[in-house]
């Protein structure tokens, strides 16, 4: 589908063609997106918010319109309540320092799960360090599937946040995000969603979810790096003080006191990335547009029927080789297949010889510990191989990689 829109995938490695499986990473970025960053350094570029001048004030529009094509992809109520940061890992560092400051004290509790990326434990662990707060951590199955009853257990009056990932970058699981905040709002608790692998995959919607924060990339999603997204309850963003001082994010600033801006440019201190969001817009355009007359789906909803069918293929094939373990078989999940593969005796090829060797094929994975790694130590290992899919990839691709596989395995 759509793959004439990605220069990138024409081209090959070591000769052969490229198969990208690597979009959990980062996303191929459609020409339009390249030529949106293009036309802003060539005929938009002046800084926003500052000047009268015709060019100032094109590139303020383009950057707040973006703003607003943000809020409605995610069914925001209002623009105050997206910050762009510069992904989802400044994001969610933005909401562990000024939400911390302003909500959390010594003993109070923040709830994170086990399949968190480490850039949802190590913020967490800093606040720890500062203010004395405890991490408690939600469990899963061995399918990948969250225990939903042991999160319960660990509720308490104490519980002020809980953060959890709506997909796992490395099982692809998609959590209950909307169950899981339900239940900590009825206990008193906010619920932090990361979205950065779920927004990208299907239809998020903020309202729907109840959810007090949402955190996104922007590369994840077919738009540029350096750019990223925070969705905050408005109450909540108010209450919070700001992230970094700077230019933009002031009202008034004299040698004894400083005022704020307004929602969203308390947190958004300094020359923001405008040509990030520009083309960040031009993006969620981008995908918003894709149909199929067929199927008679739209957007992301088609991208969503699309890769679940690239996966399920993915992971039928997979079992062909002997000796393949999956990492991540909820019933629940997205175009995240991650695996070992274990020699006959049981030794396990190790996932980074399995990556390079598939890399002179020119089939791109990822391997390691994925910035995951309590969901290593939970799973046993000490890393994992990963294939991810993207809107672009085909059957095709995933049989080059069932024989490269194949092929590799059989040099073991
Ligand atoms: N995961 C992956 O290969 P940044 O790097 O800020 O854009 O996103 C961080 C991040 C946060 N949460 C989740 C669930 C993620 O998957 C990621 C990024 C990439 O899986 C790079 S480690």
């Amino acid at each position: 589908m759509n793959r004439i829109d990605f220069p990138i995938l024409g081209r090959e490695v070591y000769k052969r063609p490229l198969i990208y499986l690597d979009n959990a990473a980062t996303t191929q970025k459609p020409r339009c997106v390249v030529e949106a960053i293009d036309e802003m350094y060539y005929s938009v570029n002046a800084n926003v918010h500052r000047g009268v001048h015709y060019l100032s004030q094109r590139a303020t529009d383009l950057h707040e319109g973006a703003r607003e094509k943000v809020r409605a992809f995610i069914n925001a109520r209002s623009t105050a309540e997206i910050l762009f940061t510069r992904g989802t890992t400044e994001s969610l560092n933005l909401v562990a320092s000024s939400f911390s400051e302003a909500f959390l004290h010594e003993g109070d509790e923040v709830i994170l799960t086990v399949m968190e990326h480490h850039s949802d434990i190590v913020p967490w662990q800093l606040v720890r360090d500062r203010k004395g707060i405890v991490i408690k951590v939600i469990p899963m199955d061995d399918r990948g599937d969250l225990d939903l009853e042991a999160f319960k257990s660990l509720l308490t009056d104490r519980t002020r946040l809980v953060c959890c990932c709506h997909v796992s970058n490395v099982l692809g699981t998609i959590n209950p995000v909307k169950e899981i905040g339900r239940l900590a709002h009825e206990a008193g608790a906010y619920m932090l969603v990361d979205g950065a692998q779920s927004v990208p995959h299907f239809p998020v919607d903020v309202q729907d979810l109840d959810c007090d924060f949402l955190t996104f990339s922007g590369h994840k999603i077919y738009g540029p790096t350096g750019i990223g997204v925070l969705y905050g309850r408005e109450e909540l963003l108010d209450k919070m003080p700001p992230y970094q001082g700077g230019g933009e994010m002031i009202s008034r600033v004299t040698f004894e006191k400083t005022t704020y801006e307004r929602l969203p440019y308390k947190f958004e201190a300094g020359t923001p990335d405008y040509v990030g969001s520009y083309a960040l817009g031009v993006a969620l355009d981008y995908v918003s547009s894709l149909h199929d007359e067929k199927s008679g789906l739209r957007g992301m909803e088609l991208i969503a029927a699309e890769e679940a069918e690239l996966t399920r293929y993915a992971m039928e094939r997979m079992r062909e080789i002997e000796g393949v373990k999956f990492y991540g078989e909820s019933a629940q999940k997205t175009s995240v297949v991650a695996f070992n593969v274990f020699q006959p005796d049981g030794t396990l090829i190790h996932p980074m010889d399995l990556g390079t060797l598939l890399d002179r094929l020119g089939i791109a994975i990822r391997t390691g510990h994925h910035c995951a790694q309590p969901l290593m130590q939970r799973c046993g290992v000490e890393g994992m191989a990963r294939a991810s899919f993207a809107l672009y990839n085909t059957k095709d691709e995933i049989d080059a990689f069932i024989a490269g596989l194949k092929r590799v395995v059989k040099m073991f």
